[in-house]
C-alpha cells in the first residue's frame, strides 16, 4: 500500500503544472541595463545612459515560470565608437562598467550574478588603451579601433545555445568602485560584480543565466 501511495504521489508530481514564482530583483549597473525574462522586457534602467554619472539601483518584482532565462543588455557609457567619454576635455577617459544583480523568491536565492553567468561582449573599444591619451581620437583610426558584433539572433530565447559564450568576469568592489544606489541594497554574499574581459574596454554586454 505504501508503495502504491508513493507511486501515485510521484506520478502526481510528474504531471503537476509548474507555477509562476514571484521574484524580487535588485540590480545596479554602471551605467545602464535592460532586463528581460526570455524575450519579455521586464525592466529598463530608469536613468538614461546619457545622464552624466547615471548610477542608480533598481528594485522590482516579476513573475516567471521555470524554466526561464534571465537576460541583460548592459552598457557602459561611451560618447561614440572610440569608447571614450568627455572627449576633448581634460577628463577624456575610457570609462568603466560593472553590473550586479540578485533575484530572490520568499527569501530564497534564485540567482545572483557571478562567473556562472554567460556574457558576450558585443562592443569593445578602444582596442588600444593608448587611445585614451589621443589628442584627436577618431573611432576606427589608429589606437582607437573598435570591435562591434551584431546581437546573435534569438539570444534571449530559452533554447539558445550559449555554450560558446565566455563566462562572466567577476570584479571586486575596489575595482568597480560602485556608488549611488549600490549601498542601498543588502547584497547576498554570493552576488558578485560582473562585466566583460576588461572593465574599461568592454562597453556593451549581453548576459544570460538559465533558471531550471
Ligand atoms: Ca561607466
Ligand atoms: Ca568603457
Amino acid at each position: 500500500m505504501k508503495r502504491v501511495v508513493f507511486i501515485l504521489a510521484s506520478s502526481l508530481l510528474a504531471v503537476m503544472p509548474t507555477y509562476a514564482e514571484t521574484i524580487e530583483a535588485d540590480v545596479w549597473a554602471d551605467n545602464w541595463f535592460a532586463f528581460y525574462v526570455n524575450e519579455t522586457l521586464v525592466k529598463e534602467d530608469s536613468v538614461s545612459i546619457n545622464t552624466e554619472r547615471s548610477f542608480n539601483k533598481e528594485s522590482f518584482r516579476f513573475q516567471a515560470t521555470r524554466p526561464y532565462v534571465l537576460n541583460f543588455v548592459a552598457k557602459d557609457f561611451k560618447a561614440n565608437d572610440t569608447g571614450l567619454e568627455y572627449i576633448g576635455s581634460g577628463r577624456q577617459q575610457m570609462g568603466d562598467g560593472g553590473l550586479i544583480a540578485q533575484f530572490l523568491s520568499d527569501g530564497e536565492v534564485i540567482a545572483v550574478t557571478n562567473f556562472g553567468w554567460k556574457c558576450l561582449t558585443v562592443h569593445t573599444a578602444p582596442l588600444n588603451k593608448s587611445c585614451e591619451k589621443s589628442r584627436n581620437p577618431v573611432a576606427g583610426v589608429g589606437d582607437c579601433g573598435f570591435d562591434e558584433i551584431a546581437e546573435p539572433t534569438g539570444w534571449k530565447a530559452l533554447d539558445f545555445d550559449d555554450s560558446s559564450w565566455p563566462a562572466a568576469f567577476e570584479y571586486s568592489e575596489r575595482e568597480v568602485g560602485p556608488k549611488d544606489g549600490y549601498d542601498r541594497v543588502r547584497w547576498n554574499g554570493d552576488a558578485q560584480l560582473i562585466w566583460g574581459a576588461d572593465l574599461e574596454q568592454s562597453n556593451t554586454l549581453l548576459c544570460r543565466k538559465t533558471i531550471k
